[in-house]
């Protein structure tokens, strides 16, 4: 059976404090006023909620390694309540950024919902494997793998309990921008991750046999995909806080999703994120839609 017959629930998760740049948390808005969920399937698709942050204060010095990490701790609880609240295991779940700092909570929370038999592919220009006392920046969006992968605990403010996803259920591709110290960490732990280099010289659909082989060994897991846009080239997605150079194309993505059908219904679940519209509209938006027809069709 494929993920196209489910239900596919949507929820808006309205978050920017885990980076600097204003803007990223209007994009669940602006898409439910685009009405995606029609784009996607007019009568399988719906919105849940949008969830939103805490007020904030940017300009804040950094009380810990994380800025702003009570605000991002408290978002990050609302949106893993969300998900355990309105996500059914046999329906497909959407989570639409906000930056990548939700990453951790769906992670979290989507693993609990498939009995902690979750595997996870992060698409992305960069690691998210930071931890607070490696992050060049103390932004929690470069920090979210890292703490769903247990490379650190917060557990003062992240209290409602972070599960740890094995290393062995991870994989991520696009990597074009690591922190010396984040590098250091993730070949130490054993990270698998595919680089825009190893991409463009073994193809897309070798990165892909690699990537199931390793984070579903017996077709067995569930799979999710947590998408941050930077993953693929800027020319594709202007609109993103951290773009780097020489990313994916609508081609890889194909080939992508070519294997992600394969994987029938236990493909349960994908964050698109990063999406930033007040830094471009028209092309990202254009491709954000492009995104969600290549797979949702
Ligand atoms: N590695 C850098 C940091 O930790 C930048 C991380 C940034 N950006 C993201 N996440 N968009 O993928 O600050
Ligand atoms: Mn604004
Ligand atoms: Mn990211
Ligand atoms: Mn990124």
């Amino acid at each position: 059976a494929s993920y196209l017959t489910k239900n596919i629930k949507i929820l808006g998760s309205a978050v920017s404090i885990g980076q600097p740049k204003k803007g990223v948390e209007h994009t669940p808005a602006v898409l439910k006023i685009e009405k995606i969920e029609k784009l996607i399937d007019p009568v399988k698709a719906d919105w849940v909620d949008i969830v939103n942050q805490p007020r904030y204060t940017i300009e804040r010095l950094r009380q810990s390694p994380i800025r702003n990490l009570v605000e991002n701790a408290k978002a990050n609880k609302r949106i893993h309540d969300a998900i355990i609240n309105y996500a059914n295991p046999n329906d497909f779940f959407l989570n639409i950024g906000g930056d990548h700092s939700i990453g951790s909570s769906t992670v979290t929370a989507l693993n609990r919902i498939h009995n902690e038999n979750l595997s996870v592919i992060w698409i992305d220009a960069h690691g998210d494997c930071n931890t607070p006392l490696t992050s060049p920046s103390g932004n929690y969006h470069g920090m979210p793998l890292a703490h769903a992968l247990g490379f650190f605990k917060e557990t003062k403010y992240f209290d409602w309990g972070q599960t740890i996803l094995p290393i062995s259920s991870v994989a991520l591709i696009g990597i074009r921008d690591l922190d010396i110290e984040e590098k250091i960490i993730m070949d130490k732990e054993g990270v698998l991750y595919f680089t825009m280099n190893q991409v463009r010289n073994i193809g897309m659909d070798k990165v892909m046999g690699e990537v199931m082989h390793k984070i579903d060994p017996n077709g067995k897991k569930m799979i999710h995909v947590s998408l941050d846009v930077d993953g693929f080239d800027p020319t594709l997605f202007p609109g993103t806080g951290t773009a780097v150079p020489g990313g994916l194309n609508f081609n890889d993505y194909k080939i992508f999703m070519k294997h992600i059908r394969r994987i029938g219904e236990r493909f349960v679940s994908l964050d698109i994120v990063e999406v930033n519209l007040e830094i471009e509209r028209d092309i990202t938006l254009m491709n954000v839609k492009e995104l969600l027809k290549h797979t949702f069709h």
